[in-house]
């Protein structure tokens, strides 16, 4: 009896309290990830109701996709109407006039919500910061009852790093478009601008190149494993572009050359080092002179591969045939590829003989300026004269890394130790390699890409990629729960600069992101360093 008076008592005090004064979570105790350059909290709070509406402030097809955006974010959960337009209403999504840049405020009172920026892009961004202060149940895609209410208060935010990106490797194990786009979607929720696709290796070709069909016929039809691989048509690839550009998101290609590329070698006698002697001989060109005239006759084909190991193939660097092929292939791909980066990969040539290698490194980026492009290449491009405007990717050498910046270029920055999420957590991880290191979730989080290498300062670094690769990863799960949470902690490292962000304040505020991975089904790693 005592128990029930006690419970309506509790009953009624709820009810009065959410009529007075919407119990919202304060904006600043919010699970916003990536950490705001600077939240302000007020009393008092914004909530949403049926009558609820989104304004858009300004015009453009950026502008009306980020309003819908919205209200399609909003309307499964609250079971509200949520129209989209100029007319007055309490979401204000407002494209102010200035030069365009990624910064966005918000500001929250009783009566409405206001995100604007000079760019689409900046209140894309806003728009995700504030479904992130919105409590965890608007992530439901049918309706729950809840109190959508947004804490009063002010958000101004900016990224550090112009560049913030992922890496799937399609190569090693292909991913199909739709879990290509589920991944961008997770990316966009996370304020990544870049998807770097690692689009060829020693175990598959994956992007259609018409000029060179059995790239795909025979190149694309294996994976490691043994599986059968696949590949995308360009219309695919254009697909996977569109889809990430309605997000922000810009593509970067990647052919990995010349090393890397026995898929293209077993696709392709031509491509390969050595030709066949007129006695049936095989020679390869290290081993001594061999008459110039037969240097375009073709050795045998490379056998498909569906191991692990790296470092094996190379293409001939001495024919001309090789430029021939790589010529079509970076035309084909800058024709379907709206964004600013061709990348040529570089890494792990160890067949390549040195002088060789930087004559193919040089002459490849020629190839890439030529076709309106900048390169992109693995820190070992930087031991070749780079073009201006080339990236080179750290992931492994700092010497290379200094190269680079020596030569006046910038670094992206992908340390192995602390970027890459195919490494493993711990011992016990059921997924992954751990030749760099074991990466728990506050690896990920504690470093500081402007203080990590010696001699690479901020100004030296465009940004921050976090790659996948996938000699270990099969499928959509395993894409989960190897990038999540992780990639959460490397989108703060991306765009929070390194006094916003601490590694307490994140724990709580990941753990409050698992909740939304639990209702959007995404089977994250529960790291054990988060009360989740
Ligand atoms: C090294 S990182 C590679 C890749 C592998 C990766 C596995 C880099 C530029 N090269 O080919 O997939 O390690 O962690």
């Amino acid at each position: 009896m005592k128990r029930t008076l006690w419970t309506l008592a509790a009953l009624a005090a709820i009810s009065i309290s959410s009529c007075q004064a919407p119990n919202a979570i304060k904006l600043d105790e919010t699970g916003i990830i990536p950490i705001p350059s600077s939240i302000s909290s007020q009393s008092g709070a914004f909530e949403l109701s049926s009558g609820s509406s989104v304004q858009l402030i300004g015009t453009g097809d950026d502008l009306t996709r980020v309003g819908n955006y919205l209200a399609e974010k909003l309307r499964p959960a609250t079971g509200y109407a949520i129209p989209v337009s100029s007319e007055d209403g309490d979401m204000k999504l407002e494209l102010t006039s200035g030069d365009p840049s990624e910064k966005y405020t918000i500001e929250v009172n009783a009566d409405a919500v206001k995100i604007s920026s000079t760019s689409a892009a900046g209140l894309y961004y806003g728009m995700q910061t504030l479904i992130k202060a919105l409590p965890v149940e608007i992530e439901n895609t049918s309706k729950v009852a809840g109190e959508w209410t947004i804490g009063n208060g002010k958000i101004v935010d900016e990224p550090e790093f112009g560049y913030r990106g992922a890496m799937l490797d399609v190569a090693r194990h292909f991913i199909s478009v739709v879990d290509v786009k589920h991944f961008i979607d997770q990316m966009g929720t996370l304020k990544f601008n870049y998807l770097h696709l690692h689009l060829s290796d020693d175990q598959g070709w994956r992007i259609e190149i018409k000029s060179w069909p059995k790239l795909t016929e025979i190149g694309g039809k294996t994976e490691v494993g043994g599986g059968e691989g696949g590949f995308f048509t360009q219309a695919d690839y254009t697909e996977i572009v569109n889809y990430a550009a309605d997000r922000f998101i810009t593509v970067v290609p990647e052919i990995d050359m010349p090393g890397h590329t026995n898929a293209a070698l077993a696709s392709y006698a031509e491509l390969n080092p050595g030709v066949n002697l007129p006695d049936g001989d095989f020679a390869t060109m290290t081993e001594g002179k061999i008459d110039f005239d037969i240097l375009d006759k073709s050795p045998e084909p490379a056998e498909l591969y569906t191991g692990i190991e790296v470092g094996f193939s190379t293409f001939a660097t001495n024919k001309e045939i090789t430029y021939t092929f790589v010529e079509d292939v970076i035309k084909e791909l800058v024709a379907l590829t709206p964004g600013p980066y061709i990348h040529i990969g570089g890494d792990e040539s160890h067949v390549t003989e040195k002088d060789d290698y930087i004559y193919f490194v040089e002459r490849v980026q020629g190839i890439v300026t030529k076709h309106g492009k900048k390169s992109m290449g693995w820190d070992e491009i930087a031991t070749a004269k780079l073009a201006p405007g080339s990236v080179a990717q750290f992931w492994a050498k700092e010497e290379n890394a200094i190269m680079a910046k020596e030569q006046g270029n910038q670094i992206l920055m992908s340390p192995a130790k602390r970027a890459y999420l195919d490494m493993q957590y711990d011992s016990t991880s059921r997924l992954g390699l751990h030749w760099a290191a074991y990466i728990e979730l506050d690896d990920s989080y504690n470093w500081d890409p402007a203080t990590y290498a010696d001699g690479i300062n901020k100004s030296d670094i465009l940004g921050v990629e976090a790659p996948l690769w996938t000699e270990t990863i099969t499928n959509r799960a395993d894409i989960e729960y190897m990038a999540f949470p992780r990639l959460a902690a490397l989108a703060e490292v991306a765009w929070s600069s390194s006094e916003r962000r601490n590694w307490e304040d994140f724990q709580k505020r990941i753990a409050q992101q698992g909740k939304r991975w639990d209702i959007n089904g995404i089977g994250f790693y529960r790291s054990p360093k988060v009360n989740w």
